[in-house]
C-alpha cells in the first residue's frame, strides 16, 4: 500500500515546525497524501473507528482518491470484477439453501408478494463516503429466514453474488436484525444494474462491505464464511460503532 498505516491515522500534519516556512503547496499536499485528510473531509470519528475495525486502510479504494474526490453525497460505483452480467425482473432468482427445512427459490414477484418493508437510514462505505437518509424498499431478511425455518445448528447466513465472485456472511443474530434486507428499491426506484440490482442486500448499521450487490444466494450455515474483502483484511464484524 501507500504508506498509510495504522501510524498515520487521525494525524493531519505531522510535520515538525518549519521556521523557514515550508511552502504551503508542498505541506498541502504532505497532508493529503496522509489519510490525515480524510480525518479532516469526513470527521475525525469515522477516521479513528475506521482505524480501530479495519486496521490498513480499505483497499478498495487504494488511491484514496474516490473518496477524496469531492462528489458529496453519493454512491460510489464499486465491483471487484470487470463486468457483470445483467438479470432482467423476468429472469432474476434468488436461492434459499444450505441448512434450512424449505429450501426455496424467488422470482421477483415472489419476492413483491412478501410483506415490504421501507426503511430511511444512511449507507457507510470504509473508505470514508457516506450517504445519508438513503431509502430502501425490500424484504426483511428476517422474513425470509423465518419461511426457510433454519435448522438448529444453523449459526451464520452466506451471500453470492452473480457476479461470480462476491461472498458475505453475517451471523444468524445480525441477519435477523430489522434494518437488515433484501433490496428492491433504493434511491425511490427499483435497483440499478450499477447498484446490484434487480436485488441487492441493504445489511444497515453495517459498512458498506456488508451490502452484496447482484445478490443471487442465501445460504444457511454453522459458520460465517469470511467474504471476498474479509479474506484481504476487512473485519468479518462489519458494525459500524461510535
Ligand atoms: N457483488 C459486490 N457487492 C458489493 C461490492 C462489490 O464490489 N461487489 N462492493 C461493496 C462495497 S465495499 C460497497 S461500499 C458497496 C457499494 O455499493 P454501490 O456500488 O451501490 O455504491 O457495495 C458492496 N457490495
Ligand atoms: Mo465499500
Amino acid at each position: 500500500m501507500n504508506g498509510r498505516d495504522r501510524s498515520d491515522v487521525g494525524k493531519s500534519d505531522d510535520a515538525p515546525p518549519n521556521p523557514a516556512g515550508a511552502p504551503v503547496g508542498r505541506r498541502l499536499i504532505l497532508g493529503l497524501l496522509g489519510l490525515g485528510a480524510l480525518g479532516t473531509l469526513t470527521g475525525q470519528r469515522v477516521q479513528n473507528t475506521l482505524a480501530q475495525v479495519i486496521g490498513p486502510v480499505a483497499d478498495h479504494d487504494p488511491t484514496g482518491l474516490l473518496s477524496l474526490i469531492p462528489l458529496g453525497d453519493t454512491f460510489r460505483y464499486y465491483s471487484v470484477t470487470g463486468s457483470v452480467r445483467e438479470e432482467t425482473a423476468d429472469n432474476y432468482r434468488l436461492n434459499v439453501s444450505g441448512l434450512v427445512d424449505h429450501p426455496a427459490t424467488y422470482s421477483i414477484p415472489d419476492l413483491k408478494a412478501l410483506p415490504q418493508t421501507s426503511l430511511i437510514q444512511d449507507f457507510q462505505c470504509v473508505t470514508g463516503w457516506h450517504v445519508p437518509g438513503v431509502h430502501w424498499v425490500g424484504v426483511q431478511l428476517s422474513v425470509l429466514l423465518e419461511k426457510a425455518a433454519p435448522a438448529k445448528q444453523a449459526r451464520a447466513v452466506r451471500f453470492t453474488s452473480f457476479d461470480g465472485t462476491y461472498t458475505e456472511s453475517l451471523t444468524l443474530a445480525e441477519a435477523r436484525r430489522p434494518d437488515v434486507m433484501v433490496a428492491l428499491e433504493m434511491l425511490g426506484a427499483s435497483v440499478t444494474h450499477d447498484h446490484g440490482g434487480p436485488v441487492r442486500m441493504y445489511a444497515g448499521s453495517m459498512y458498506g462491505y456488508k451490502s452484496t450487490k447482484w445478490l443471487s444466494g442465501i445460504e444457511l450455515a454453522e459458520t460465517e464464511t469470511p467474504g471476498y474483502w474479509e479474506t484481504r483484511g476487512y473485519a468479518i464484524d462489519g458494525i459500524i460503532r461510535g
